[in-house]
């Protein structure tokens, strides 16, 4: 352990920065050993600060060598500066001065991937959130907000393609030789959005013509062996600004749009001005190497990261705490654009599923935070299913509380009201309220509040004056420094069905309406729906129109009445799961308790129903029959028995497989399609609910259906297919499992991105060598420790596995481990992330919660990063 620990910084502490800096003139002299930059920085007293004579501190890094200091050309000798843990402190300045620093780099030993990095042949950066202080000294945080201009210098032959954000300005022979690039951006952006690219790239050039008529020149790099997996993403990027044009009346800003193609990367991508870096793996799509799934999320990322143009980049965060701002927004606004593309519902069950099993999990756990933390020790660690997923569902909310128009109009007055400025997330809310009319002062209790709501719903209807009353409790269970909570405002959509399902109109409040958005605002409230002749079904929380946990003890009648028959396609499926988890709840516990399984499953009779209707559409159907994740059933569970959960849900696949399977060889034959693969949602769900059949029918040991996974793994035109019939044979334990996942790594290990998938799922595999197998994975040719794709597929994956991760004895704990303390020097951010399986240890059941435990203590002995320290000792807290 370290002797001293690293300490927390609070929201409550924020002041406006004492200096500003007006324009930033950054050169970089690229080269394979050595990167010298110099930066010029023009700075001033801000006058907000008031009067003062504060010293200038900047923001540095200990990777970062400082060759020479001078003010207004003054060098300054040594004595008149210091470095201080990493921050450069100079006491005497004037209140307007350019200050000049060279510092001297090595990109080719950052490991961190922050900062100035080489990944293959080129260099490129990352600098969200705090990675620009590793090129220079600087006023790292997002409200210092300055005018960059940026001279590139490289070798022309092995960097020809030399960018930055903004417009080439100049372009230039130096003395030796070298071409010298020079880059302007005319808005004003906090360093977190600057970027540098330099490499021999390939690229696809493509025009847009905005609104008002300008052509922006789009250009995507890759290297060129890619070149020819852009063209989706391409397509996907003009969707996009078409999109915010329409949707939100944003146009895009500068004359170029541009993104390159990077195969090491800590995360997805990146919004810098003018300029995205992506995750090839979120970039480059083709039919034969990219899965559908892969598909919607390279168009979904796209559109992301153009989106933060407005939500970010021309409005930005006023510090760290405000992240959600842009990333609760945007990610708000991604899902409502694939929404559009695709189908409104499907899109928000799967939205829905993914925050109900990961982010429940989070605001469940000892990492919980509010969507704006109120302190943190490292921002990294911040990027959370919290500050995004949640983050969303809080501007979903508002849009719900204030109808589309009013959105809007809230949306225009933030945008312009703030537009060039740093903000918060309270501003963004009163835009929202200013514009409206909407008194939200209760509802900003969901930026600060962790923790996910449970809502208990029990109803009383009165047959005499043909009432119906719902009487709704909230509550929100404490959370890590958060003990007592205090009431929220929920809106709650709620429809009623008659027992044969039609749709019923009620009187709330003096509205008549099929559908009523109810606001929870009080601990306890009751509502009266009027005007019915017999006790109705409910559909609460359609839409999923809060975050919360709905608890209403619904009769599995009424369950399979809602799935055929609610109107709000959202519920449909939301009350499949439902069924699913209680009659998957039914056998874990028989599990844990050492009892034969046995359930008389109604999900059988409300799948069947599902399969021989031909009106629905296919992906909902898919999405309906995907019986709740491991993952989602350990989240609901207290405690965790991981072995109970994957019996308990193999043994009712297997059920409804036998019941059902006729109907699943029929339903996979009727939407097995033909001709050439189309990313288009009409065929991904023809291939999604096929697919989804198959894995049913498989598990009858029907030997025909186990010949056609052969058949579609060897004769298929599309990854889609083909990994999914690798998927389905090792999951169901085929006995040509073994075979074809050796066969698909020899017919893809050129490809990066497909031996990802292939490394993701060999390493998740439920089977008693789960353990061996992934150790084994990690001294394969294909596994690269330097690559964040490669150990997440491995170790991400390998964290789902019930089998490997939570062996009995404990040696999936110690692995894990292992790797974190490996990783942790050399790539904080990633080991950090790779901690999160371990944050559950109290969840667990008592035998391997301890051994979890002991590994944290074991991690937290060692010299850690700030990242790996803060979410291990929060954990054991
Ligand atoms: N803003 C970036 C995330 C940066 C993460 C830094 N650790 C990508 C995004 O959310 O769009
Ligand atoms: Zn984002």
């Amino acid at each position: 352990m370290k002797e001293s620990q690293p300490s927390a910084i609070f929201l409550k502490d924020y002041k406006v920065p004492p200096f500003l800096i007006d324009k930033t003139e950054l050169t970089f002299d690229l080269d394979e050993a050595t990167t010298i930059v110099t930066s010029r920085l023009h700075m001033r007293r801000n006058p907000a600060f008031g009067k003062s004579t504060a010293p200038l501190v900047l923001d540095g890094g200990e990777d970062v060598k400082l060759i020479g200091v001078a003010m207004d050309d003054y060098s300054l000798p040594p004595e008149e500066y210091r470095i201080s843990e990493g921050k450069l402190i100079i006491t005497a300045t004037a209140d307007k001065f350019v200050f000049t620093c060279e510092t001297l780099l090595e990109p080719q030993n950052n490991t961190r991937l922050e900062g100035l990095y080489r990944s293959s042949s080129m260099f490129c950066t990352q600098c969200e959130a705090e990675g620009f202080r590793h090129i220079t000294y600087y006023l790292d945080r997002p409200d210092v907000m300055s005018v960059f201009t940026t001279t590139i210098i490289a070798d022309q032959s092995r960097y020809p393609v030399l960018l930055s954000n903004g417009n080439e300005v100049e372009r230039s022979k130096t003395d030796d030789g070298k071409t010298l690039v020079v880059w302007h951006d005319p808005f004003p952006k906090p360093a977190y959005l600057f970027a540098l690219v330099a490499g021999d790239l390939a690229v696809k050039n493509d025009v847009f013509t905005t609104q008002s008529k300008r052509d922006v020149k789009l250009q995507i790099f890759t290297e060129t062996h890619n070149i020819d997996k852009v063209d989706y993403a391409m397509e996907a990027l003009k969707r996009s600004m078409r999109w915010d044009e329409e949707a939100y009346g944003r146009e895009y800003d500068l004359d170029i749009f541009m993104i390159v193609a990077v195969d090491d990367f800590n995360m997805g991508a990146m919004e810098n001005k003018g300029l995205n870096i992506f995750n090839s793996s979120c970039l480059l799509a083709s039919p034969e190497t990219t899965t559908d799934d892969s598909y919607l999320r390279v168009e979904a990322i796209v559109a992301h990261e153009y989106f933060h143009n407005w939500s970010g980049n021309r409005v930005t965060c006023r510090d760290w705490f405000q992240l959600s701002l842009k990333e609760g927004f945007t990610v708000f606004r991604d899902q409502t654009f694939s929404a559009d593309m695709h189908s409104e519902t499907v899109k928000r069950v799967e939205d829905v599923s993914f925050l109900k099993t990961a982010q429940f999990a989070e605001d469940a756990g000892p990492m919980a935070h509010p969507v704006r933390p109120a302190s943190f020790i490292e921002i990294s660690n911040f990027y959370t299913l919290t500050v995004y997923e949640k983050g969303a569902e809080i501007v979903r909310m508002i849009h719900t509380l204030l109808g589309k128009e009013k959105f809007r109009a809230g949306s225009d007055l933030y945008f312009n009201r703030h537009d060039g400025q740093a903000v918060t997330c309270d501003d963004f809310v009163a835009a929202m309220q200013d514009a409206s009319g909407v008194d939200l002062t209760q509802f900003k209790r969901w930026y600060s509040q962790a923790g996910t709501p449970i809502v208990t719903v029990t109803d009383r209807f009165d047959a005499e004056n043909g009432t119906y009353r719902l009487t709704m409790k909230q509550d929100t269970p404490a959370t890590p420094g958060q003990p007592t909570k205090l009431p929220l405002h929920i809106p709650i959509r709620v429809g009623l069905l008659d027992e044969l399902g039609n749709a019923l109109s009620a009187t709330v409040d003096n509205v008549n309406s099929e559908d009523h958005v109810l606001h929870l605002i009080s601990n306890e409230q009751v509502f009266e729906f009027a005007g019915l002749t017999a006790r109705p079904v409910p559909s609460l929380l359609r839409g999923f129109s809060a975050p919360v946990k709905l608890r209403y003890d619904y009769a599995p009648a009424n369950l399979l009445l809602l799935m055929s028959a609610d109107s709000d396609g959202f519920n449909r499926w939301s009350a499949a799961q439902q069924l699913a988890v209680n009659e998957l709840n039914t056998l874990i516990k028989q599990s844990i308790d050492g009892e034969t399984l046995s359930v008389n499953s109604q999900l059988a009779h409300g799948f069947k129903t599902l399969l021989s209707d031909a009106s629905l559409d296919p992906a909902m159907v898919a999405l309906v029959l995907a019986l709740p994740s491991q993952a989602y059933l350990s989240e609901l569970a207290n405690p965790i028995y991981p072995a109970a959960i994957k019996q308990a849900r193999q043994y009712l696949k297997a059920q409804l497989a036998n019941t059902l399977a006729e109907d699943f060889e029929r339903v996979y034959r009727e939407h097995s399609i033909s001709g050439e693969y189309q990313a288009t949602a009409e065929d991904i769900a023809h291939r999604s609910l096929k697919n989804m059949a198959l894995s049913y029918w498989v598990e009858t040991k029907d030997e025909t259906a186990h010949r056609i996974v052969l058949e579609q793994f060897q004769s298929a035109n599309n990854m889609t297919d083909q990994f999914s019939a690798l998927s389905i044979a090792v999951n169901s334990q085929h006995e040509k499992a073994a075979e074809l996942l050796a066969a698909f790594y020899e017919q893809w290990k050129d490809e990066p991105l497909v031996v990802n998938k292939w490394l993701m799922l060999t390493a998740s595999q439920e089977h008693d060598a789960a353990l061996a197998t992934v150790k084994g994975l990690m001294e394969h040719p294909a596994f690269d420790l330097k690559n964040p794709n490669k150990v997440r597929s491995v170790l991400g994956g390998f964290g789902q596995s019930m089998s490997g991760f939570h062996k009995e004895d404990g040696s999936g704990y110690r692995f894990l481990a292992d790797q974190i303390i490996l990783l942790n020097k050399r790539n904080p951010q990633i080991a950090s992330r790779l901690c999160t399986p371990l944050t559950r240890w109290k969840k667990l059941q008592p035998e391997l919660s301890v051994k979890m435990k002991a590994e944290l203590e074991r991690i937290l002995s060692e010299e850690l990063s700030k990242d790996v320290y803060e979410v291990v000792s929060k954990s054991l807290a």
